[in-house]
């Protein structure tokens, strides 16, 4: 159980909303009060102090493994919007494309912002998001870049597994043309063939630059017949869920390896569709030899707007328990 845990009746309100399947559900009021300004002041708090609500809003029998949370808060930069925190069933998120679309569609909805450019303070750093009328939403996420290449892992019942490391505002382990078919008939054994590869690069002390754990393994296919798409992802989370959209940090990380590789020429559109066969569209822009900023579209809807009720004695106020299946940072 976690510290600071309310004790009296507890109501948060919520909007909930999908950016292409994948869902992200908004605290607007009645979460815990967070003192300092900043995306990283608030996500330290609440991993620390107020985990409650994490476990509460993402964990059934409230929500489900999917489900990305957003918790808003005053930004340090103040050119910025708001600033967010995201979360998941496995911790705290660093960034989070789908959930950026899906936080300025519901800020829209609260009648905060309108078609435009904004800017959203998150723990990773800042990103733009520009409002279109058509609903969508474009995303200048921060730089992105490749540190590894065909890094080959052994894994036990699939042998040797070869892939790129990249960071999209995520940690990815990126395989293309290797483990089981890209399709959403087949979602239980890429799950398995993804958390299998994800148990070895924890095991194998396969990391980033700076020591954080490849927590996202994203596997590549061809797009299924019929798809407007250049590629068909899967991507496993931390904490075992899997994108139901094409996730856009792993679309940003998958932008940077094809513009390492001089696959994808700078300003020219790359569909990526995701497991449900769902799109978001991205390019980039280079900054240096390493890195570029990626540009991702996508679009969300807002699905419900609700209250969540805490009840002292309910055995189940804050979810029901979950381990976590993988090591944290
Ligand atoms: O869209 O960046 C994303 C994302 C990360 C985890 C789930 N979705």
């Amino acid at each position: 159980m976690s510290k600071n845990e309310p004790d009296a009746v507890r109501r948060l309100r919520i909007i909930d909303s999908h950016t292409v399947g994948e869902p992200t559900r908004v605290v607007i009021s009645g979460g815990p009060e967070v003192l300092e300004k900043g995306a990283v002041a608030a996500r330290d708090f609440l991993r620390d102090e107020a985990d409650w609500m994490r476990c509460c809003l993402i964990n059934e029998p409230r929500g489900f493994d999917a489900v990305v949370g957003a918790f808003l808060c005053d930004p340090v930069d103040e050119d910025c919007v708001s600033a967010v925190v995201f979360f998941n069933n496995g911790g705290y998120l660093p960034s989070c494309i789908h959930a950026t679309i899906g936080v300025i569609r519901t800020l829209e909805h609260m009648g905060r912002i309108g078609i435009g450019r904004h800017r959203l303070e998150t723990s990773a750093g800042v990103v733009t998001a520009q409002l279109s009328a058509d609903g969508s939403v474009t995303v200048e996420n921060m730089p992105s870049y490749r540190t590894g290449k065909n890094v080959v892992l052994d894994v036990p019942g699939y042998g040797e597994v070869s892939g790129d490391i990249a960071w999209g505002g995520n940690w990815f382990f990126l395989i293309a043309g290797q483990g089981p078919p890209v399709e959403q008939s087949g979602i239980a054994d890429l799950i398995a063939f993804s958390m299998a590869v994800r148990r070895v690069l924890d095991s194998s002390g396969v990391r980033s630059e700076d020591g954080a754990l490849i927590d996202h393994v994203e596997v590549f296919g061809e797009p299924r017949e019929g798809l407007d798409a250049d590629s068909q992802n899967f991507v496993l989370c931390p904490g075992g869920a899997y994108d139901r959209s094409p996730c856009g940090t792993g679309t940003s990380a998958k932008l940077a390896c094809l513009a390492a590789d001089g696959d994808l020429a700078e300003g020219k559109i790359f569909r990526q569709a995701g497991i449900v066969g769902t799109v978001f569209e991205g390019r980039y822009r280079r900054i240096d030899a390493e890195r570029i900023t990626p540009i991702v579209t996508g679009k969300a809807w807002i699905t419900a707007e609700s209250e969540i009720i805490i009840e002292p004695d309910d055995p189940f106020r804050f979810g029901i328990a979950t381990e976590n299946i993988f090591k944290k940072n």
